[in-house]
């Protein structure tokens, strides 16, 4: 008992951290979402010892299970309202994190939690007074519908407009106005399923989409570093939402909403390897993974091991600067 109430203690007032400590926050999130399998995903990459084989393969970075972040209403209101309150806490969480200088990296869940996570950590740095982070948001699809403009409804295509401001019932009021990300500081990269009123949202905001297509046609390496020169032109600290639908379903049947034309396994460790050897990561988010329609459990590996690439590559690019 008294090595628990320490070990508290230590996560409630941890000023010893740095840039260097990563800590992994489950949110067992899949009301956004079209398949509630989804929120399987924290228990899943756990049992897959996520935490031990991060730890084995970065020594620069120190990794840690913070634990899960739960609704505390899960039952009440609105799906909107639900998946928005469980984000609130999720904002709070990430926002305590960055603020004492460490990286969280959050386990969904549907990928409406990225309203929550990356909100939470550009509030940090605009109390700051520093340039809000960019975001690289790696996925088949934008997650720029609005509840107006939605064809399913799903919260989990809406959260990048809610995080560039766009109106959102519930959803907004996370993100707040302290908590927006700059609409010129993020790339979409990998999409290839963009919905009419989406694509509306990004011709009006002018936003850099890369899609899967692109990347096979003029390589990785090319468009990823094309991206990364909007989501951080001079090596500023960025943001990375991660969607495993990215990768083609032949490789990563577990995900909620799966789309043809995706990434190989190849393909994604050479953009994450490129991702992380860019400049320092503030936040990743690793979404979408559905364990209930995975096939021998292809996506978590492939999320863990394109986890464990961008942190090495980071890890590398760190020691650049000492
Ligand atoms: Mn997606």
């Amino acid at each position: 008992m008294e090595g628990r109430l320490a070990r508290m203690a230590d996560f409630e007032d941890p000023c010893d951290m740095t840039s260097s400590d990563l800590r992994i926050l489950g949110v067992p999130m899949g009301i956004g979402g079209g398949k509630p399998g989804t929120a399987m995903a924290p228990w899943k990459v756990r049992e897959k010892t996520i935490v031990e084989r991060l730890r084995g393969t970065i020594d620069h970075f120190t990794v840690e299970d913070a634990g899960d972040v739960l609704p505390e209403k899960p039952e009440e209101g609105s799906r909107l309202e639900r998946t928005a309150e469980w984000c609130g806490r999720l904002r709070a969480r990430t926002e305590a994190l960055s603020r004492k200088g460490a990286i969280p990296l959050v386990i969904g869940g549907d990928h409406t939690l990225a309203a929550g996570s990356l909100s939470g950590v550009a509030a940090t740095h605009l109390a700051r007074g520093e340039e809000i982070p960019g975001v690289l948001w790696i996925d088949a699809h934008v997650d720029m519908n609005t509840h107006r403009t939605s064809p399913s409804g799903n919260p989990h295509g809406m959260s990048a407009a809610a995080l560039l401001g766009l109106e959102i019932d519930h959803l907004s009021d996370v993100v707040g106005r302290d908590g927006r990300i700059a609409a010129d500081r993020i790339a979409f990269l990998g999409a290839r399923d963009i919905d009419p009123g989406e694509q509306k949202h990004i011709d009006e905001l002018g936003l850099p989409v890369f899609s899967s297509d692109e990347m096979h046609r003029a390589g990785i390496e090319e468009t990823v570093k094309r991206a990364l020169m909007t989501v951080s032109p001079n090596g500023e600290p960025f943001m990375v939402s991660f969607d495993v639908d990215v990768i083609d379903p032949a490789f990563a049947p577990g995900v909620d909403t799966a789309v043809p034309g995706g990434l190989s396994p190849g393909q994604i460790h050479e953009t994450m390897r490129i991702v992380g050897e860019h400049a320092p990561i503030v936040a990743i988010d690793a979404v979408e993974l559905n364990p209930e329609t995975d096939v021998d459990d292809r996506t978590s590996e492939l999320m863990i091991t394109a986890l464990a690439t961008l942190l090495e590559a980071s890890a590398v690019e760190a020691s650049r600067h000492g």
